[in-house]
């Protein structure tokens, strides 16, 4: 009888979690109207950063030689070293055969050129309508950066948004390094210099509100280094301070801090290059109380900073965390992250979003993530219902909305 109970309540969380919509936070897709912007298909799945580091743990020719193929040589390289020459079972491998699978293509013939053959049977449009339907996913936040050439003409020139794709706000170069974006911002025609005086804040919060409008951005972000630290006296926290935050109360909008990566420390890797380190969670602390009116979100890359961000949140209800983030990603860690968060701060969390750079991929990460999550789930209202608290469909209905972004949006608010 108890088993019965319990094998029918982890199934109905498992159907629940599945069935429920998710408003995916953060990501590196596009709207179709960025064009050739807005990654999908085998090869672009096989050339994923994640899988050309894993690529050259195998393979042997120098980096520069693999960097000077076309992109179907790269992906070709991949596939031999990660899924024909040995078992494709790292996380970022098995994706890529997630993807295949829920997408109806033959996985065991391991035949790329088949593979490839299936694809081609798509277009852009018709795609990304089914990869949102298979992933379950009902709105995609995007990460636009002003600083990127490719992207900013795009939104310039306008375009008729597809709602499913919201826009979030990047902003590295302003708060990493000013020296060379302060000639930027002027060139764009806003009164800054090197000095970061008032009238320099001011135009940086004109360049901001700017944006925020231009791309209705649902919050503003930045990645930060290990090494961040708050307040420093240091451009970084300056800026933060004189114009982020002024900015942020002013439009009602969060600031996102990705914390823990440092970059390029093998620069021969290009977009693989950045690793990991801890930080300092107090930083993170001084700043949500130093500016109890703006609203945090945050997630951090390093395992052991995991505990101390969740302690955080609880101190502080203007902070949000969210995600398993790029190296977090992985079974092992998203388990230990999601039940650890459950234990600690509820549902008051967004414990996943996906990072995809590949459209594709919106399928595997959020299969793999969905199947975590109902697990971890399912043992709390295990744990409840050995109370006599019996969670009904309803209430597990409104839990798993609000951890696949009904709390973000909440909090948004
Ligand atoms: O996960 C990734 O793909 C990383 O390369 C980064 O893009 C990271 O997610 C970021 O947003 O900086
Ligand atoms: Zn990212």
């Amino acid at each position: 009888m108890t088993l019965e109970r319990t094998t029918s309540l982890r199934a109905l969380v498992h159907e629940i979690v599945d069935d429920t919509p998710v408003f995916d936070i953060h990501t590196h897709l596009y709207d179709a109207a960025f064009g050739d912007l807005l990654l999908w298909g085998i090869d672009e799945l096989l050339v994923y950063h994640y899988l050309i580091a894993e690529g050259f743990r195998w393979m042997d020719m120098p980096f520069a030689d693999f960097w000077a193929l076309p992109k179907a040589r790269q992906a070709e390289a991949v596939w031999q070293a990660l899924f024909l020459d040995h078992s494709p079972i790292s996380e970022a491998c098995r994706g890529v055969l997630t993807c295949l699978n829920e997408f109806g293509f033959d996985v065991k013939s391991r035949d790329l050129a088949k593979l490839r053959a299936e694809y081609a049977k798509w277009n852009t449009a018709d795609f990304i309508t089914r990869c949102c339907e298979v992933a379950n996913v009902r709105k995609i936040c995007m990460t636009n950066s002003p600083f990127d050439d490719l992207e900013r003409p795009v939104w310039e020139r306008g375009f008729a948004r597809d709602e499913r794709f919201v826009a979030g706000l990047r902003i590295d170069p302003l708060v990493l390094d000013w020296p060379n974006t302060a000639p930027k911002l002027r060139a764009w025609g806003y009164d800054v210099s090197a000095d970061l005086n008032a009238k320099t804040f001011d135009g940086i919060r004109r360049f901001l509100a700017d944006w925020t409008r231009r791309i209705d951005a649902q919050y503003c972000m930045v990645s930060l280094p290990p090494s961040f630290a708050f307040p420093d006296g240091g451009a970084t926290s300056q800026i933060i301070e004189h114009a982020i935050m002024p900015h942020g109360r002013e439009h009602g909008q969060a600031f996102a801090m990705m914390i823990g990566v440092n970059r390029g420390v093998n620069p021969a890797l290009q977009l693989a290059a950045d690793s990991v380190g801890a930080t300092d969670v107090g930083a993170i602390e001084r700043i949500c109380a130093a500016f109890p009116d703006n609203k945090f979100l945050c997630t951090l890359l390093a395992r052991e900073n995991q505990h101390a961000l969740c302690v955080a949140a609880r101190k502080f209800r203007n902070l949000h965390i969210f995600g398993c983030w790029w190296f977090m990603n992985v079974p092992t860690l998203i388990e230990e992250t999601t039940r650890m968060r459950l234990e600690l701060i509820g549902t008051s969390c967004t414990p996943q979003h996906s990072d995809c750079r590949v459209l594709d991929q919106l399928v595997y990460k959020w299969r793999h993530s969905r199947t975590i999550i109902a697990d971890v789930l399912a043992d709390k209202y295990e744990d409840l219902a050995a109370t006599g608290w019996q969670p009904t469909r309803a209430e597990i209905e409104r839990d798993v909305h609000t951890l696949l972004g009904g709390a973000f949006e909440q909090f948004l608010q």
